[in-house]
């Protein structure tokens, strides 16, 4: 493409897109995400960067997410996608955030720039898949998105409402059609197939009942969810919740993060003692499950607990059909409770990693394992397989012995339930439920396997939340000076003291995680450190208070 047709990208940005804010933004956790009033210019210019990005990958389609998932409503974001599903390539964040800052009168010469560097051959063909979550907010920003594609002669295709991991799925069955078919329908066919397949090889026995409640958070994954429920047959009872109509709002005070984060139930949902629910987040690429007692004391099942479930279910069905060879490895985030990595490691004997937040981070950890089981205690989190695994499994399930080839013919439906291309709280959901029934347990008996250390996480709001660096997948604090000392000293005088702040990628504030023997000694440390935080890094608003 000659410069003089990157004109049409200058014009495009100033008659429809204007850039209207000075604010600083940045290529964060999950992509870009902030205020939706600040982005419809940011996510124009990530259209032209997903052809950009779509030619140096000679022609293959990517994708751009238009979210800000666990985010309240007036936030939105967009998230790219790479071919195979992955999230974008890390060295691309630094060109995202380049261009999403640069002035209108700058942005062709900056796409030249762009082009140049990363080598695109423009007379490529582009391909762009496009979705957006349930916000409001979310049309408007998709047509930007499309305008970019357009913008660079890329050829966009718009999904509608889909959940995050829908469009991973899509974006990674476009390039490789062995994985599926790149639909909505077809990620209903594999996944909720092989559901359905594996259902009738494993009869519900034991405490194992196929009552589900879902809390949906107001987005988009309790849609799609009553889609699936029609075809579910009674193979699972799912009961919805939070479906986002009834004045709900969106995140607010339901979904897995406020669950995980606030450790109480979520409103807009009923509960009976007992009864298991899933929580999702609004994009549906998070779930974590809970439950309460008859005395309404609640149980969190989060992320870790969903890890050490799979990783458990897949290492037995793995020994059952003799695929010894094959190294399963699991990666957590500082944020995996002490008691659960204990657990995998004196208990499941399990290798596990840790690495900083985000999924990104996680994916690729995982990939250099036969299998890699992931999860943020938050509840994002997949199993990945290598090609290897897929062709021993395969090939056992052929020519094993007949236990060897049952086992091993669960697992390939096992790997097809499971979305490899990133966390889906759809897809986790289905296999929780079936590594449950499996094995015959209601959720207590899930829990009892080990046992979590009381943990609060806090926010503090700061001046600049990149005054604060980390090293050390996110364990130590490197700056401001004297932070991590205080942190030190604090958590020595706690009984199974462990802490830690990071700058969150996702909102504009410090986070704080804290653990120790009690809750009242967990909540005492964070808000220790929430406050060594607000002194020695620039806090802004009230100041974090200790519990009383
Ligand atoms: C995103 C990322 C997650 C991360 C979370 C919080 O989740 O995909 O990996 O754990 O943000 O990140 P931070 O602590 O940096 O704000 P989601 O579900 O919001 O896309």
């Amino acid at each position: 493409m000659p410069p003089s047709s990157l004109r049409v990208v200058y014009a495009f940005a100033r008659e429809m897109h204007p850039k209207t804010s000075d604010v600083f933004i940045q290529y964060g956790t999950a992509g870009f995400r902030t205020k939706a009033n600040l982005l419809e210019h940011v996510v124009y210019r990530m259209g032209l960067l997903a052809v950009i990005r779509s030619r140096v990958k000679n022609g293959r389609t990517i994708g751009m997410m238009i979210t800000a998932s666990h985010n309240l409503e007036p936030d939105n974001g967009v998230k790219l996608v790479d071919p195979d599903g992955e999230m974008l390539e890390q060295s691309w964040e630094e060109i995202a955030t380049r261009l999403a800052n640069v002035s209108d009168n700058d942005l062709e010469s900056t796409t030249a720039e762009v082009i140049k560097e990363v080598n695109a051959d423009m007379a490529l063909k582009a391909s762009v898949f496009i979705g957006m979550d349930t916000r409001y907010t979310s049309p408007r920003l998709a047509a930007a998105a499309a305008n970019g594609v357009i913008a660079l002669k890329g050829t966009p295709k718009e999904f509608g409402i889909v959940t995050t991991p829908i469009l991973h799925f899509c974006v990674k069955c476009r390039n490789d059609n062995t994985y599926g078919t790149p639909t909505e329908e077809g990620y209903y066919e594999k996944i909720v197939g092989a559901f359905k397949n594996i259902r009738q090889k494993l009869p519900v026995s034991g405490d194992y009942n196929t009552t589900l409640y879902v809390d949906g958070a107001n987005g988009v994954g309790g849609k799609k969810l009553n889609i699936i429920k029609k075809s579910l047959d009674g193979e699972l009872d799912l009961k919805l919740f939070n479906l986002g109509g009834n004045g709900g709002k969106l995140n607010l005070n339901c979904g897995a993060d406020f669950v995980k984060v606030s450790q109480k139930p979520p409103v807009g949902v009923e509960h009976a003692p007992f009864q298991r629910v899933a929580s999702l987040d609004g994009d549906a690429d998070r779930i974590i499950y809970y439950f309460l007692d008859d005395q309404n004391v609640m149980y969190l099942l989060d992320g870790d607990r969903i890890a050490t479930l799979l990783a458990s279910y897949i290492t037995r069905q793995l020994a059952a059909s003799g695929a010894h060879t094959l190294r399963l490895g699991l990666v957590q985030t500082a944020y995996a409770n002490g008691g659960s990595t204990k657990y995998i490691t004196e208990e499941l004997k399990v290798p596990v990693s840790c690495v900083k937040t985000g999924v990104k981070h996680l994916h690729h950890a995982a990939l250099a394992y036969d299998v890699g089981v992931y999860f943020e205690a938050n509840g994002h989190g997949t199993v990945v397989y290598s090609d290897n695994a897929k062709k021993t499994i395969a090939r056992i399930a052929r020519e094993g012995e007949p236990e060897q080839r049952a086992a091993a013919d669960l697992l390939l439906n096992f790997i097809d339930m499971t979305n490899e291309t990133v966390g889906d709280a759809i897809s986790d959901l289905f296999l929780v439920e079936t590594v449950l029934c499996a094995r015959g347990i209601a959720a207590p008996h899930w829990l009892a396997s080990y046992q979590d250390l009381p943990c609060r996480q806090l926010k503090v709001t700061v001046q600049d939340r990149n005054a604060i660096s980390t090293t050390d997948a996110e364990r130590q604090c490197t700056s401001p000076e004297g932070l991590q000392s205080r942190i030190n000293e604090l958590v020595t005088t706690y009984k199974d003291g462990r802490a830690f702040v990071r700058p969150s990628g996702t909102e504009d504030v410090v986070r704080v995680y804290a653990e120790a023997d009690t809750q009242l000694n967990a909540d005492k440390l964070a808000a220790e450190v929430a406050q060594a935080v607000f002194e020695l890094a620039g806090g802004v608003g009230a100041r974090p208070e200790l519990p009383a």
